[in-house]
């Protein structure tokens, strides 16, 4: 035992664990426990009663005074990089207007595409790192960041090189979706397919060949990109081994879930009209159901994810903010674990995992991130909590306390 522990580098005691291990019970808790940390990777955790004896001369002791432990929250899907904002459609949108309709008169994705292209890297990079910044002091320590607002090949670049330059200047690790099939950028009115082979033939192989992004994303939608459409991209992203993803059947049944499935993507994202078919496919493929509430909010919708046939089926759920000048202007990950519990009926335990072991499986990352458990990570929250339930139930006060990435406190 003492050999082991030998080359631990820091030790939290006293503290209560939320470990969020896959196929754990509730929270996988343990209370009353002690977690080691080597070399950025948790290398012991378990009840602080069965602590080995350890070097106190060599360890870093950080008594946790009672405080609970989660894994570092994962914020699975967001589009932070973006140029101005949309507060005049928010008031169209309060004047009766809805939101295709804006989207249908030049407003909506196409209005934030003008101002992306119109922004230098700098100004991009300012306001995505106040956003950024917001989501990790609420304890986010794993983010992804999508493109989409370029829409053509110098501006989709431009935004994934601001998410990579957001990850060497926050402790946080962020992976990049190529998201070109958005939107149709105005210059392709009426020529969705010249569009789309231009996001297959010259921006994905651009981007894979510079590895600028970890995944390709598709809006499968009405005012989106049809079933055939969504199909290239898959095809074109596969060819350039880059997993991919989709936002489907958030406004109407398309069939870009089980499109998705047949191209074994690692999630399907809103899903808010998915049918069962859809969910089975889903299981049969592993993919996560990645459940956005901030949008389902923002837009006053009124059909519900599928949750009872999710859990009937066991598909994972994550949760994640969407944050974007549309749809979801909401960089809390914790205001989302309130609004997946009181709209969309998850329990606690069930969110949570959402921002956690869900969320990393969302992102490709499950054997690191999202779980408190040896070998992983050690990106880890503390709170000021009594019980883990409470990072649901109250919002507004920032429970958190300190934030670890990769052994380091960097809060
Ligand atoms: N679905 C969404 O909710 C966002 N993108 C998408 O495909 C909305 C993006 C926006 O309105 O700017
Ligand atoms: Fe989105």
């Amino acid at each position: 035992m003492s050999i082991k522990s030998a080359s631990w580098q820091t030790l939290w005691t006293n503290v209560n664990l939320a470990t969020m291990t896959e196929g754990a019970k509730g929270y996988g808790a343990i209370e009353n426990a002690a977690l080691a940390i080597t070399d950025g990777k948790i290398a012991w955790l378990g009840s602080e009663a069965e602590l080995p004896s350890f070097d106190a001369n060599s360890v870093n002791v950080i008594d946790g005074k009672g405080a609970w432990l989660t894994p570092g929250l994962v914020d699975c899907h967001t589009h932070i990089v973006y140029g101005g904002n949309r507060a005049n459609e928010f008031e169209m949108r309060l004047e009766g207007k809805s939101y295709e309709e804006i989207a249908n008169a030049g407003g909506g994705i196409v209005s934030t595409v003008k101002a992306t292209r119109a922004a230098s890297k700098e100004e991009l990079f300012a306001s995505a790192f106040k956003r950024l910044s917001a989501l990790h002091q609420q304890g986010v320590t794993t983010v992804e960041i999508k493109s989409g607002y370029g829409l053509d090949t110098i501006n989709e670049i431009k935004m994934l090189e601001v998410a990579s330059d957001l990850a060497k200047s926050l402790p946080v690790t962020v992976q990049r979706a190529f998201l070109g099939a958005h939107a149709l950028p105005v210059e392709y009115k009426g020529r969705p397919d010249d569009y789309i082979n231009l996001v297959c033939e010259d921006m994905i192989p651009q981007i894979a060949t510079n590895k600028l992004a970890d995944a390709v994303d598709v809006f499968c939608e009405g005012i989106g990109f049809s079933l055939a459409q969504t199909e290239k991209v898959f095809a074109a992203a596969k060819a350039h081994n880059l997993p991919i993803k989709v936002h489907a059947e958030q406004l109407s049944n398309l069939g870009g879930t089980a499109l998705a499935a047949k191209y074994q993507a690692m999630s399907s994202d809103h899903i808010e009209f998915l049918d069962e078919a859809g969910v089975s496919a889903m299981k049969a493929a592993d993919m996560t159901a990645v459940l956005l509430p901030g949008a389902f909010y923002f837009l006053r919708e009124t059909q519900l994810p599928p949750m009872d046939l999710l859990r009937k089926h066991g598909v994972s759920m994550a949760i994640a903010t969407d944050a974007n000048p549309g749809s979801s202007p909401i960089c809390s990950l914790q205001l989302m674990l309130n609004m997946a519990c009181t709209l969309f009926r998850l329990t606690p335990a069930e969110a949570l995992a959402g921002v956690t072991c869900h969320g990393a499986k969302a992102l490709g990352l499950s054997s690191s991130k999202g779980q408190l458990a040896i070998g992983y990570d050690a990106d880890i929250a503390c709170w000021d909590i009594q019980q883990p339930a409470e990072l649901c139930y109250q919002f507004g006060v920032n429970p958190l306390q300190n934030l670890m990435k990769s052994g380091e406190m960097v809060i």
